[in-house]
């Protein structure tokens, strides 16, 4: 569908065109559509804009991942329509190879899903080949395959838009898992080593700039940040910047929020 360029919320009804054509090229599974409208949902409650604390949990995500000895990105259908040429350009400065991953797992769909990534850039995707697919016992039924040379094998795993009964799966089997989810109560947040409270097409061109300064960094200096990043207070942290933001929108700061005008401290 065109989406006219004077509509007020263009940029997210384009987004959602994305989507929805994902959906029809079987990229983006008929749930991923559900998911994203949750997304869009609690995007309006942080202001569809990136609150300082997000960019914190950015930091020590990137700080994580530039300490870890075998990280892997997770991709799933979602994620490889709304960022795949971010996602290929952030695997590529922070050295972390591509796994694609599905929740709805149908073999054509990784393949599919494989080439998107591919055209974006990707030189190698995992996740994909029969040969090398490992089993994770605590999941049941097509989720716990992974692939022996990325999931199975990292001590870091970054995920987007994630499952709750995978994420903690993960942390079970002892990985470090950093999630990008816009729902700070989802289980995927709290199950999280590092959870990133943002929209995920904000977060990796976010996290690219932040790669591109503390690549240099001392390990100290980065496992320094990462000893001190706290999950649960991190998300304490956001939901108090939910609720303050609710709290001076609900005193009368309407008539500004329709002109979008709205600004709420971060
Ligand atoms: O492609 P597949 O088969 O792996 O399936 C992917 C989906 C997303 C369908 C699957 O993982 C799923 O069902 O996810 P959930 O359980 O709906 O969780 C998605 C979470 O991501 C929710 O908490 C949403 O609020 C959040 N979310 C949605 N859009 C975004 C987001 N978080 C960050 N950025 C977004 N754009």
């Amino acid at each position: 569908m065109e989406i006219p360029e004077d509509h007020p919320r263009a940029k997210s009804l384009k987004i959602r065109e994305k989507i929805i054509e994902g959906m029809h090229k079987n990229i983006v599974a008929e749930a991923g559509l559900i998911a994203h409208g949750r997304g869009e949902a609690f995007d309006y409650l942080i202001g569809e804009k990136t609150p300082n604390i997000a960019l914190r949990q950015e930091e020590a995500a990137v700080a994580l991942l530039l300490t870890a000895k075998h990280p892997v990105i997770s991709v799933n259908g979602n994620v490889a329509v709304l960022c795949n040429t971010e996602i290929v350009q952030f695997s590529n400065i922070i050295q972390a190879p591509l796994e694609v991953n599905l929740f709805y797992r149908r073999q054509e769909r990784g393949k599919i899903v494989e080439s998107e990534l591919k055209k974006a850039g990707a030189k190698e995707v995992l996740g994909t080949d029969p040969d090398f697919f490992e089993i994770i016992p605590e999941l049941s039924h097509l989720r716990r395959i992974v692939d022996k040379r990325g999931i199975y094998a990292a001590d870091v795993v970054l995920v987007a838009l994630e499952d709750g009964d995978r994420t903690m799966a993960l942390r079970k089997i002892g990985k470090e898992v950093i999630a990008i989810d816009l729902n700070p109560l989802s289980r995927t947040a709290l199950w999280g080593t590092i959870t990133i409270v943002n929209n995920v097409i904000r977060a990796i061109p976010e996290m690219i700039e932040l790669a591109k300064k503390m690549k240099d960094e001392s390990k100290e200096k980065l496992r320094a940040i990462v000893k001190n990043f706290d999950n649960y207070e991190s998300l304490r942290t956001t939901i108090a910047y939910i609720n303050r933001r609710l709290f001076e929108l609900a005193k009368g700061k309407l008539e500004n929020y329709a002109n979008h005008n709205a600004e709420v401290e971060k």
